[in-house]
């Protein structure tokens, strides 16, 4: 991984004595898992696993930010902990949980709540998306969003977030309420830093090139989910937008080609330079159909690795409950130090 660390220093004052580098990252089960949560995301989790003191979240709380049918927001929860593992997340090495069976993350977000000027939260992009996407009432939720996020991180003393680029601007909030904070009532936080890759950091629709891949979509054609069976990959990538012209290039002005390109090297495992010289003088259709297969092949272990474990729920049960209890004591600490500097209790 090309590595780039967007804070310039990530400082630590809770956490100089730890050898590896805490880390902090998570998935809202808002829908169904996609290779852009995968390439922006997840591959850097499995990736740095055994250098880094790993907390993988299900961020089902974040989920609720928006509308979800809580039937099948309880399968998402679980489907996504069941696809942490089958990508490779090892809970021997990671420890595994869902957000909302640690309620000390809504605890420290209400605390959070009353350090955070309102100023800062509405100049959050993420917000004015999806606040304009949304068809019923935009909750409080969503527009609280980063500082229930920034809770999440500062309670473990996180040193490090690996996340997407669209997730940038909320460890850059979460950096600023953590100093604000530290500042007015006394060290209670790590400061964090992003950590995001140059390569992959934003996966684009299929259908649209100028917006990202997204669980909530309406188009399910412009996303490929990590469960999609063989034909619906084939089919996705098949209608999958192009530009104008025949090169298979990566230019700036062919955003849909640079996607492609893109998620093909990622997978594949080949650089994107190679392939526009493989695909020099081919068409866009022999492009897309190779594309298929390495996805289709990328795709096969993850699907039989998480048919095992969905069969096996008392082990992904344990799996969870072992993560929550080996995190527990590090937010309870947290906790009770801002409790502490706040003057509460
Ligand atoms: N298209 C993407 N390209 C690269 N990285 C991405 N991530 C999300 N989409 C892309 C990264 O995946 C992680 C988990 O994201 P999330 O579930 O917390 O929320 P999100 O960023 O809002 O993801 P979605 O898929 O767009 O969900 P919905 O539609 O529910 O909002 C993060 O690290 C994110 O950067």
């Amino acid at each position: 991984m090309d590595k780039k660390e967007d804070a310039i220093d990530g400082e630590s004052e809770l956490n100089m004595s730890t050898k590896k580098p805490a880390v902090f990252s998570g998935v809202a089960p808002s829908g169904s898992l996609h290779i852009g949560n995968y390439i922006g995301a997840i591959r850097h989790w499995v990736e740095f696993q055994d250098k880094e003191d790993n907390i993988f979240c299900v961020v089902d709380l974040h989920a609720i930010t928006t509308p979800q049918d809580p039937r099948k927001l309880k399968e998402k929860i679980y489907e996504v902990a069941a696809l942490y593992l089958a990508c490779g997340i090892n809970p021997d090495k990671s420890k595994i949980f869902v957000q909302s069976h640690n309620p000390d993350h809504a605890q420290l977000a209400w605390i959070l709540n009353c350090v955070t000027p309102i100023g800062w939260m509405r100049r959050m992009t993420q917000f004015k998306d999806k606040s304009q996407k949304q068809k019923e009432i935009v909750s409080m939720g969503l527009f609280d969003y980063p500082v229930l996020m920034a809770a999440d991180i500062l309670l473990y003393q996180t040193n490090e977030v690996p996340v997407g680029e669209d997730q940038k601007q909320h460890v850059e909030i979460t950096r600023d309420i953590a100093r604000r904070f530290n500042s007015r009532f006394g060290e209670a936080f790590t400061i964090p830093k992003a950590v995001i890759d140059t390569t992959g950091a934003r996966i684009m629709s299929l259908q649209n090139p100028l917006a990202k891949m997204s669980k909530s979509d309406p188009n399910p054609d412009g996303s490929i989910f990590l469960l999609d069976d063989a034909d619906a990959v084939q089919h996705k990538i098949r209608i999958a937008v192009t530009d104008s012209g025949k090169e298979v290039k990566a230019s700036e002005n062919k955003p849909a080609l640079k996607n492609l390109l893109t998620i093909y090297s990622v997978l594949g495992n080949e650089s994107v330079e190679a392939l526009e010289e493989r695909y020099q003088g081919v068409g866009y259709r022999e492009f897309k159909a190779d594309l298929a297969e390495v996805v289709i092949e990328f795709l096969r272990p993850i699907q039989k690795k998480y048919r095992e474990i969905w069969e096996s729920r008392g082990y992904l049960d344990d799996v969870l409950r072992r993560g929550l209890e080996m995190v527990r004591p590090v937010s309870h600490e947290t906790l009770a130090r801002v409790r502490e500097l706040v003057g509460l209790g």
